[in-house]
């Protein structure tokens, strides 16, 4: 089996003792981090979420799988991220209200951070008064992510709190996530959605003027 697929099936299993060495096994023999990233972590998720919706796993399979995964994340963090960088703005990022889902968010602050914007994480279960308070602490973007269909209209009352705050004219607003769609951020009245971390970047970067 090919270094990747191994990767891919350590963290199906959730095997993170596994996975760790053998993504330092592939950094050391060049394995582009991207790749690792998407072949590897990403496609894995994806594989776990199919084997979660036909009964084959349950949410401790799941579980056990994401944490495999974050401990991957941690180290291909260094990779991704590029240091030093001045702060093109500020973005307050977050999985919204009564959503525990973290990776993905995560991925997209890593990516951002990478880019060269200064991140407020502030978790995940958020609450529409905590990207308001991010705000007065001086972020230009908030960033909202939903894994949930039932979690996603927490999306629209984060914008109802920013509108109600009197911050709506200097925010700008991004969200995504897997169940959520351009359709729904004209719907509610975000001024960008992103289906995944890159184009997240681009997004945050057009949405400040710096694309
Ligand atoms: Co849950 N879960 N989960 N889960 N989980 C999903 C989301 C689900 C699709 C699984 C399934 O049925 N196939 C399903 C949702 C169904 C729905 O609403 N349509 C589901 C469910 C039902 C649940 C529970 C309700 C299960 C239960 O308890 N019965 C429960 C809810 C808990 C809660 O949040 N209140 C639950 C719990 C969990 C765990 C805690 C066990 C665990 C999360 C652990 C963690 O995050 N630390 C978990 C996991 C791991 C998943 C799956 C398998 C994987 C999610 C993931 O990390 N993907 C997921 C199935 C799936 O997605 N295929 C599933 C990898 C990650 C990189 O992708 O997060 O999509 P993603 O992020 C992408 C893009 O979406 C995008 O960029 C990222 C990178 O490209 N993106 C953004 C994300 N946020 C963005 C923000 C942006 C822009 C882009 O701008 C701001």
């Amino acid at each position: 089996m090919a270094l990747i697929d191994e990767i891919r099936q350590a963290v199906i299993d959730g095997q993170a003792k596994v996975v760790v060495p053998k993504v330092e096994q592939a950094l050391s023999e060049g394995l582009a981090p991207d790749k690792i990233l998407h072949e590897g972590l990403i496609s894995a998720m994806s594989e776990v979420g199919r084997m979660f919706e036909e009964g084959e796993y349950f949410v401790p399979e799941m579980l056990i799988a994401a944490r495999a995964m974050a401990a991957a994340l941690d180290l291909l963090k260094p990779h991704l991220v590029e240091q030093g960088v001045e702060p093109i703005g500020k973005v307050a990022i977050g999985t919204v209200k009564g959503d525990l889902h973290d990776i993905g968010k995560s991925l997209v602050a890593m990516m951002l951070e990478g880019a060269g914007f200064e991140i407020m994480d502030l978790g995940v279960d958020v609450a529409p008064e905590k990207f308001v308070s991010a705000l007065n602490d001086g972020a230009q973007i908030v960033a909202m992510s939903a894994l949930l269909t039932t979690t996603m209209p927490n999306m629209k009352a984060t914008i109802a709190a920013i509108e109600q705050a009197g911050l709506r004219d200097r925010t700008k607003i991004l969200i995504g996530g897997a169940p959520v769609t351009e359709a729904y951020a004209n719907e509610i009245g975000a001024d960008g959605y992103a289906p995944d971390a890159s184009s997240a970047v681009r997004k945050a970067r057009a949405l400040i003027g710096a694309a």
